[in-house]
């Protein structure tokens, strides 16, 4: 057994000084110092994109906060002179790739919400997991190559459950890969939003409505989610609606100051059209949203356990109010789906206007959980993300 041992162990040496050997015959074979740069040089070249890119930068994600692996998970990258200097990118933003960390090559499907040379531009970026408990993880941005034409592809970023993702950027077409675009009625304003523009809408009869759909037709679990911001308002005022309340047509909406009660937003669910308490959830009332102040908020229905019904409020990122609810499934109506209203079959018409400001709507048909939420809230601030320096291949 000694001997065995012994001889083991002289294997093992052998083994762990072989790259070492072979690395001195490289460097007596070519016999100068370029021979290092030669092979630094192959090392780079096998970790890198493309050669026709010159440029990358490492962004590193900071989950450490959240055990959940984020699968399919879009992440918000903020590119400003701070970070990036705009003259290394084509002045459209042409050449700029997200390349998954995994294996050097795979194109990470990615939107541009806005581009601004030399000021501030935001781009939507699917990365396929994020380890739970992790503030290592990473991508590459790759640019520097003048030849490059946009490799965008918007709908690719949004993973299957989000059926509605509105970015109100002077538009209202929706990003998800269902086509739920928007149009407008009473002309909502555009104003500076925490995520590029935003939809600004008067109180009075200001909305954006989406036709209804297979994909809007939620029956089941759901997250409503938004950036707010509010004037004085008092009484119900809506952020995201399918429901008529003149005709009890209601099954789900985000809103505001229900009825007066805490003066709050909430989310609304009804199994067939009618209301009831169980099928609704307000912030508690502790959790200020004052005036002119910009929040996200995000209402979620999780009816996956049939004897374990809930509804839950989210605040910037964090649970703030949960409640077991009776609504076992929603009530499936072919309302439109509206922004800042809802319908009101009792005056014929739309109603319970928004007054504010109002960003980044989506729907998703699926209960976002507690994590994803808090990870999207860090994204959407620009504080899940750390640049490297800059790494050029030359
Ligand atoms: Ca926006
Ligand atoms: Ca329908």
């Amino acid at each position: 057994m000694l001997s065995r041992t012994r001889h083991d162990r002289g294997k093992l040496t052998i083994m762990c000084l072989l790259p070492t050997l072979l690395l001195c015959v490289v460097l007596t074979t070519c016999s100068d110092l370029g021979a290092w740069d030669q092979l630094l040089r192959i090392m780079k070249t096998a970790s890198w994109f493309d050669l026709a890119w010159q440029k990358r930068i490492k962004l590193t994600f900071n989950n450490s906060g959240q055990s959940e692996d984020l699968m399919d998970f879009p992440v918000l990258v903020v590119l400003d002179p701070s970070k990036i200097n705009y003259a290394d990118f084509n002045a459209d933003g042409s050449d700029i790739r997200f390349i998954d960390a995994g294996d050097a090559t795979t194109a990470l499907p990615y939107e541009i919400e806005s581009w601004i040379s030399g000021g501030t531009s935001y781009i939507w970026v699917r990365t396929p997991r994020i380890n739970g408990a992790s503030g290592s993880d990473h991508i590459w941005l790759y640019f520097g190559n003048h030849g490059a034409t946009s490799g965008e592809n918007p709908s690719a970023v949004w993973n299957d459950r989000y059926v509605g993702v509105w970015h109100l950027n002077a538009a209202y077409t929706d990003s998800s890969q269902y086509g739920n675009h928007g149009t407008t009625s009473n002309a909502p304003g555009n104003v500076t939003g925490p995520i590029a523009g935003a939809g600004s809408f008067d109180g009075a009869n200001s909305y954006v409505e989406i036709a209804d759909s297979f994909s809007l037709d939620i029956t089941g679990s759901l997250t409503l989610e938004a950036w707010i911001k509010k004037e004085n308002i008092a009484g119900d005022r809506i952020i995201v609606s399918k429901y008529n309340k003149g005709v009890s047509a209601r099954s789900y909406d985000l809103g505001f100051d229900r009825g007066g009660h805490f003066g709050q937003s909430y989310v609304t669910v009804s199994q067939d059209g009618g209301i009831y308490a169980g099928g609704i959830l307000e912030l508690t009332p502790g959790s200020a949203i004052g005036n002119g102040e910009w929040h996200h908020v995000a209402g979620v229905y999780d009816n996956s356990n049939p004897f374990n019904l809930k509804l839950y409020m989210f605040l910037d990122g964090i649970l703030d109010s949960e409640k077991t609810s009776d609504q076992p499934y929603i009530h499936l109506s072919d309302e439109t789906v509206l922004i800042g209203a809802l319908w009101d079959g009792v005056v014929m018409n739309v109603n319970d206007f928004w007054h504010g400001d109002i960003d980044e709507v989506r729907i998703s048909d699926t209960p976002r959980s507690a994590d994803w939420l808090a990870a999207q809230y860090l994204a959407m601030t620009d504080s899940f993300i750390t640049f490297s320096s800059v790494e050029s291949y030359e």
